[in-house]
């Protein structure tokens, strides 16, 4: 209905009416109660306006008023705290069988790397009517990843990932802007998401030289010496890393954290940080000997092997001694 109002941008996701009914919603109320004031405050100007003879007089007040301006306005907001989270909640939890994509930001480009191994900069290729989980990072300052046409926004942050998800519900050509001021050439961070038929799609995908990401991560973790330490055959000097993805871990310092993309990232940049209970501190840290978006393949391939092999491969890491629940990271993905 909107899409020909040159007010709103194109509605091309599932979350677009969502954002703008609830937007719509608060622009009525703040409307109207606008109106209301100006209406009540012209009719008291002139009901009260000076009269010679004519005396104010003090108003000790009313329990019937106030409770009245205490409770409306209580449950006006009510309806939109629990309208604006329910959608927050949404817009945030990516589905589960998302496809997942790498983004990396930098001064002043978006650098993307699909799971089957696809790079590209400044485009993001998606298919129509598919639920994408983006997981992003930046390289330098904070960046911010906006799609008008989606309705979504999310800061890009260096040193951590964070992660917004849309499902694009028409094919075609998107904005795509950086919404965090990021320097000088901040403006022209910019780039379009193009929307593709399931089928163009998969011509589009399959037409890739490198493999697959995980791939990719495969042969950084023999390159840089990872399967020294970790192994799936023998037991190492490190844990086995088959399955660790999405499973609670024991810390040495007694924290018990999810195992999620941030999780494997510190553990790559920062070991220090988070020691697994049970082993020697030998990790050494890859800050500065890897690059963002080697993080990224190394990250695909330690969740690659939890997820696709199965049976008798996931029973090789032998879950570790907790009791309650398991944390967040601390610095999970959101
Ligand atoms: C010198 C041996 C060694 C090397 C090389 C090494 N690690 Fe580790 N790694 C360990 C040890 C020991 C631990 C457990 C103690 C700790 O957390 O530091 C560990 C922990 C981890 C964890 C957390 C595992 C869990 O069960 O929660 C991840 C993920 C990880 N390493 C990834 C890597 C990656 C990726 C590389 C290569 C870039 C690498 N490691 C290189 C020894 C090593
Ligand atoms: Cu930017």
């Amino acid at each position: 209905m909107l899409n020909n109002f040159p007010l709103w941008p194109e509605q091309a996701s599932t979350l677009a009416h969502r954002v703008d009914a609830l937007y719509i919603f608060l622009l009525v109320v703040g409307g109207m109660m606008a109106v209301l004031i100006f209406v009540l405050l012209i009719y008291f100007a002139a009901r009260f306006r000076h009269r010679p003879g004519v005396r104010a007089e003090q108003i000790e007040g009313s329990n019937a008023l106030e409770i009245t301006w205490s409770v409306i306005p209580f449950c006006v907001f009510m309806v939109i705290f629990i309208w604006s989270s329910a959608l927050y909640f949404k817009e945030r939890t990516p589905p589960a069988d998302s496809s997942e994509i790498y983004v990396v930001a930098k001064q002043w480009m978006w650098k993307v790397e699909h799971a089957e191994g696809q790079r590209e900069i400044n485009e993001l290729h998606v298919p129509v009517d598919r639920d994408i989980k983006l997981i992003m990072t930046s390289q330098d300052v904070i960046h911010s990843f906006f799609i008008p046409a989606f309705r979504i926004k999310q800061d890009v942050l260096p040193g951590r990932y964070s992660v917004e998800w849309f499902h694009a519900t028409k094919p075609g050509v998107y904005h795509l802007f950086c919404s965090q001021y990021c320097g000088t050439q901040h403006s022209g961070m910019v780039g379009s998401i193009v929307v593709m038929e399931p089928a163009q799609y998969e011509a589009w995908v399959s037409g890739n030289p490198s493999g697959p990401l995980s791939a990719s991560g495969e042969k950084e973790f023999a390159e840089l010496g990872c399967s020294s330490c970790h192994r799936s055959d023998v037991q190492g000097r490190g844990p086995n890393l088959q399955g660790v993805f999405g499973k609670p871990v024991q810390l040495e310092d007694g924290r018990i954290v999810t195992a999620d993309e941030n999780y494997l990232r510190e553990c790559i940049l920062d070991p220090g940080s988070r020691r697994v209970k049970g082993y020697q501190p030998i990790m050494p840290t890859f800050q500065g000997l890897v690059t963002d978006e080697q993080i990224n393949e190394l990250v695909a391939y330690i969740k690659s092997i939890g997820a696709n092999q199965s049976g008798a491969k996931t029973t090789a890491r032998a879950a570790p001694p907790f009791t309650g629940k398991a944390q967040p990271s601390g610095n999970q993905v959101q």
